[in-house]
């Protein structure tokens, strides 16, 4: 009877809002690899949904996050970063599931970096290597054909903007200090890539220069998560515009310094909620117990571990895990993690085990309370290393 009644009202309570809805965005995350889009997915959200390297190719699938508030539902995807050639099953795996994304999204975020739109060429008098401008401002032609032609609203990110500040101001400042020089004293380097952007993308809705990296209160962030959000009536964009400091030419489309919450309001789909408010995202905690993991790797080895490394999760035990908010029961609580780390040659093995075993002894303490942060409660962590050479074939995206 009571499970009745709580299922009852869990049903008028969805219809409820149902009613109550306007917007659902469905928005997805575009750029080469490790210009941020993962940090830009988390900050957007305010959670560490996505693992985030200095190593390119870090995000290997489409994840999902969702953000519902009273007023709309926000579907953001993270892809992997665009490969232009996919040299290897995994790569062109990859590049599938950025054209699903495509397909899908109401609204691109392309998130590039203050340095995007050049490349290096090798000067055939010469032999020098040299700076060349890139038409395609980096994302390759195909992608910036879709772009232009999708007639879907499109918000470029002018990432890691703390990095236009000159080098040797940047030394003596913080993250969070150089990305405010940045807003305020709009370096050459940012206004010379909005002003590039706005060249390739004249439609594009907004090229906003943002520092993800500090998070969701950086004003950039704040900017791009109030047009999407646009629809409540607490927000307020033309104030996260202002936030920005001052204001960039090309920011905005037809010279406009500055947009209304109509104006952004207007590029917004109106349809019904896809997920239950509860819902965060697509994918599962034994995905995440594996991407955490695979994080931790990457940030502990540097460079001297190759890209061929998967993890693979053996056992997600989670029956001595309690949901309860008691104190009591919370310090009881506790996810058993049994997880295989597969590389492809046995060199490779050596290099994750090191010396008497101490590295995977390193990744795997850190590994875990970075697990046991994410869950919230106690993590078993078994970390174990599997030479497999076909684990890239056999690996399902
Ligand atoms: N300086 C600076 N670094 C940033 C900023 N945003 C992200 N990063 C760093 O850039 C690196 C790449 O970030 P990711 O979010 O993993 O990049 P990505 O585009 O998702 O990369 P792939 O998944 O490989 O395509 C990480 O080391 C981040 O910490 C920023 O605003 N400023
Ligand atoms: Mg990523």
């Amino acid at each position: 009877m009571i499970l009745l009644l709580y299922l009852l009202m869990s049903i008028v309570c969805f219809a409820h809002m149902m009613c109550h809805f306007k917007l659902n965005v469905n928005t997805s995350i575009h750029s080469m690899p490790n210009m941020g889009k993962s940090t830009l997915l988390n900050a957007l959200l305010s959670d560490n949904l996505a693992i985030t390297t200095s190593r390119p190719q870090t995000t290997r699938h489409a994840i999902l996050g969702v953000m519902t508030t009273d007023y709309s539902q926000l579907c953001i995807t993270d892809t992997p970063g665009l490969i232009n050639m996919p040299s290897y099953k995994l790569q062109e795996g990859m590049m599938d599931v950025v054209k699903g994304a495509v397909r899908d999204a109401d609204l691109f975020l392309v998130v590039t970096d203050v340095y995007s739109g050049y490349d290096k060429e090798e000067n055939e008098d010469t032999g020098e290597e040299e700076t060349v401008i890139d038409e395609t401002m980096g994302i390759g032609e195909e992608m910036l054909n879709k772009l232009q032609s999708s007639h879907r609203p499109v918000i470029v990110c002018v990432n890691k903007v703390d990095l236009a500040v000159p080098k040797e101001d940047r030394i003596k400042r913080s993250d969070e200090e150089n990305a405010n020089w940045a807003y305020n004293n709009t370096p050459i380097q940012a206004i010379q890539t909005v002003a590039r952007w706005r060249s390739v993308l004249p439609e594009a809705f907004a090229i906003i220069p943002t520092c993800a990296q500090n998070g969701s209160d950086d004003p950039g962030v704040e900017a791009i998560r109030s047009i999407l959000l646009a629809n409540d009536p607490n927000i307020d964009v033309g104030q996260a515009i202002r936030g920005l400091g001052r204001p960039v030419p090309g920011m905005f489309h037809e010279n406009k310094m500055l947009i209304s919450d109509d104006e952004a309001r207007e590029i917004l789909p109106i349809g019904p909620p896809l997920y239950h408010p509860d819902f965060f995202t697509d994918r599962t905690d034994r995905f995440c117990a594996s991407e955490l993991i695979r994080e931790t790797l990457f940030l502990s080895m540097k460079k001297e571990l190759p890209y061929c490394c998967e993890v693979r999760i053996e056992t997600f035990d989670e029956s001595k895990r309690y949901l309860n908010d008691d104190d009591n029961t919370k310090q009881k609580s506790m996810i058993r993690i049994e997880a295989t780390i597969l590389v492809e040659r046995d060199s490779q093995k050596g290099i994750v085990v090191g010396k008497g075993g101490a590295k995977i002894k390193d990744v795997g303490v850190n590994a875990r309370n970075k697990l046991q942060d994410f869950f919230g409660c106690k993590i078993y962590l078994d970390l174990r290393v599997k030479v497999d050479k076909n684990w890239r074939v056999s690996c399902a995206l």
